[in-house]
């Protein structure tokens, strides 16, 4: 039988997400099955039944008649969900072990960073000050976490076992043990009021856009060991007001900051976070996946997917992620 051919559409991403790298990953993993690295004249856009795509062009996905999946080659799908003419078919997202223990390695990385009060420590070894603070347990700390699904589950089951107050907040009601468990726009002032560190692991929709702002910071728990609540936001650059966050590290509603994503990315260089004491600044690598492990889990799916199994991980279009 004829297999569909997949597209690869990929454009930005670092190096070893070249789409060269990419075309060799997929001839490696898809057999017999034609690899088309976009774009590329002698495609016949009617081959192509799959696209595997990170950041294509508004319309590019149009081209293709047959299409059949499509497959984000990252977990977050708002850069397609804005793509007016995106064709109807099923978008499956990137939800793998790899991607969800690297993501738990930077929250638990960051929030002990504030948790231990490393910013301060790291000034004082540059200035060559003995100078130690009271140091607090990890049970003294409520770290919230915003958004409770691949990502933000796995993060606040390692933050339990390190001792830490974890809950969470999310669209639809949760349970998830030991995880005092939040959701919708009644409950979030409680969650709020009971968070010292707050981890952001939402999807950007047109729900969530800019959620991070003066307001909900104002609304955070201003009691605790660490004086001031901090900020932690992984999930997109357009969750956050960034002028607000400047305000408020500058004013004392925020005590930190840890950020790996930007309204703007690159992050400019005249941008305050790069030199504003209180922000601990990463360039959206946070969870950089392993594109094996990707490339391996999209031809699982296809195969799968053509001996008429479901697909995983498919986003629901009305909900934005
Ligand atoms: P999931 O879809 O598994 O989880 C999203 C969570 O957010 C769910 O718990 C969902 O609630 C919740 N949520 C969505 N909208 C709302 C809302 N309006 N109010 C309250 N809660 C809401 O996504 P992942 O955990 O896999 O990934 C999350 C995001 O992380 C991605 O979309 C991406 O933007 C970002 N990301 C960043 C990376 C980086 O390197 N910086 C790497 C990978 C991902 P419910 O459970 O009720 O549906
Ligand atoms: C993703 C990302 O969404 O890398 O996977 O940001």
């Amino acid at each position: 039988m004829n297999k569909g051919a997949l597209a690869l559409l990929v454009h930005g991403g670092t190096e070893n997400w070249s789409p060269e790298r990419w075309k060799l990953r997929f001839d490696g993993v898809c057999g017999d099955r034609r690899v088309w690295l976009l774009p590329n004249g002698d495609c016949d856009p009617a081959e192509i039944h799959y696209a595997a795509v990170w950041k294509p062009a508004q319309g590019e996905l149009a081209a293709f008649p047959n299409l059949r999946v499509i497959f984000n080659l990252g977990a977050g799908v708002d850069a397609l969900m804005v793509d007016t003419s995106l064709p109807k078919v099923p978008l499956v997202r990137i939800a793998v072990s790899d991607l969800t223990f690297r993501m738990t390695e930077y929250v638990v990385l960051h929030v002990l960073m504030h948790h231990r009060q490393e910013l301060y420590l790291r000034a004082c070894q540059r200035e060559k000050r003995w100078a130690p603070k009271v140091q607090w347990p990890a049970s003294a700390i409520s770290v919230g976490i915003m958004g409770l699904g691949t990502l933000g589950t796995n993060a606040a089951e390692a933050l339990r076992h390190l001792g830490f107050r974890v809950s969470g907040w999310s669209r639809s009601a949760k349970e998830i043990a030991g995880v005092e468990c939040f959701h919708g726009n009644g409950q979030i002032d409680a969650f709020l009021r009971r968070t010292d560190i707050l981890v952001c692991l939402l999807p950007l929709t047109p729900d969530t856009r800019h959620i991070l702002n003066r307001g909900l910071f104002a609304r955070l728990n201003r009691n605790s060991s660490l004086g001031a609540p901090v900020l932690i936001n992984a999930g997109r650059g357009a969750l956050q007001n960034e002028a607000d966050i400047l305000a408020c590290l500058d004013d004392g509603t925020l005590g930190g900051a840890s950020l790996d994503v930007y309204a703007m990315e690159p992050l400019p260089a005249d941008s305050r976070f790069w030199t504003h004491p209180k922000v601990v600044l990463t360039p959206h690598n946070a969870a950089d996946t392993d594109a094996d492990e990707i490339s391996k889990y999209v031809a699982r799916q296809i195969e799968h997917f053509e001996a008429g199994g479901a697909l995983e991980n498919v986003v629901d279009p009305a909900r934005g992620y």
